[in-house]
């Protein structure tokens, strides 16, 4: 069944809400709110990966993210699985400790040579994904012989790497990195045979939830991309999609049920009417 990754944000500048849920509070309630519309995983992110985003240090992340993860884990939090989206292995390594369980990084462990020990060494599941060039230079003309093939390539190497350093491959998951060092053509193609990325043998994550390729299509602002976005998501759960990242989470659990069900993947019955 595929599975929904509720995103909260700790940023004053993620692109689609940022400052929303800078102070902990917020960002916690947020969560509770996305874990109650039926998020069944929370990635919680101090630092946003938008093109040009400032970089921020670790210790600035923690402030951000720490309070957060432990109001969401444990004893009062949501019963739900936390991921902390993180480059850091001092980021990670706190919010594990904490009671996250899921380590989501950009990179694919490629900026901290100390992140995949800290994996390792907690056990936890591992998110790895695609990203052309950095935040800050990535949409500078993207170019790929094939997008599809070139990911691909690049996620089977990234996770040969992580079982190098010693992470269990069946908590590997990877991710094409929708919007990260893509055009919009790159984002529909990677959608459109994301199938092909099955063929890795691990789970798949999309992040396409409200991102700017939408904007581009529908003319729509970036809260206002939520048709796009199901549309967008909906067709990646029938390639064989196993995780969505989504910031609107209602919607989208109305969108997985009613896919599932057409694509008799679930048995259903009247909650109402
Ligand atoms: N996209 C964003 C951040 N983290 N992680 C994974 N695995 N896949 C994604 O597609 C992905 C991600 C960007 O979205 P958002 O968190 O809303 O924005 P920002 O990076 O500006 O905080």
């Amino acid at each position: 069944m595929t599975r929904l990754m509720g995103i909260v944000n700790v940023t004053p500048d993620s692109f689609s809400d940022g400052g929303l849920f800078l102070d902990a509070e917020a960002a916690i309630a947020h969560g509770r709110e996305l874990a109650a519309e039926g998020a069944d995983l929370l990635d919680v992110g101090g630092e946003s990966t938008r093109p040009g985003a400032a970089e921020v240090s670790a210790e600035e992340e923690l402030e951000r993210v720490g309070p957060v993860v432990e109001g969401l884990v444990g004893e009062g939090g949501t019963g739900v699985a936390v991921s902390i989206d993180t480059s850091k292995a001092a980021v990670a390594a706190t919010a594990l400790s904490a009671g996250a369980t899921i380590v989501n990084d950009v990179t694919a462990l490629r900026s901290d040579a100390e992140l995949a020990a800290v994996c390792a060494e907690a056990g936890c599941e591992v998110v790895l994904m695609h990203m052309l060039g950095t935040p800050r230079t990535m949409q500078d003309d993207p170019r790929y012989e094939d997008v599809v093939d070139d990911v691909k390539a690049f996620l089977s190497d990234r996770v040969e790497a992580a079982v190098a350093a010693g992470i269990d491959e069946n908590r590997v998951w990877v991710d094409p990195g929708i919007g990260f060092g893509k055009t919009a053509a790159h984002n529909l193609e990677l959608l459109r045979r994301l199938g092909e990325l099955r063929e890795l043998g691990r789970p798949v994550v999309v992040g396409a939830s409200r991102k700017s390729f939408l904007g581009k299509l529908t003319g729509r602002d970036v809260n206002e991309r939520v048709g796009g976005t199901v549309a967008a998501n909906t067709l990646a759960l029938a390639a064989g999609a196993d995780v969505l990242r989504v910031h609107d989470v209602a919607a989208a659990r109305d969108a997985v049920l009613t896919a599932e069900v057409i694509l008799g993947r679930r048995r259903w019955r009247t909650r109402s009417g």
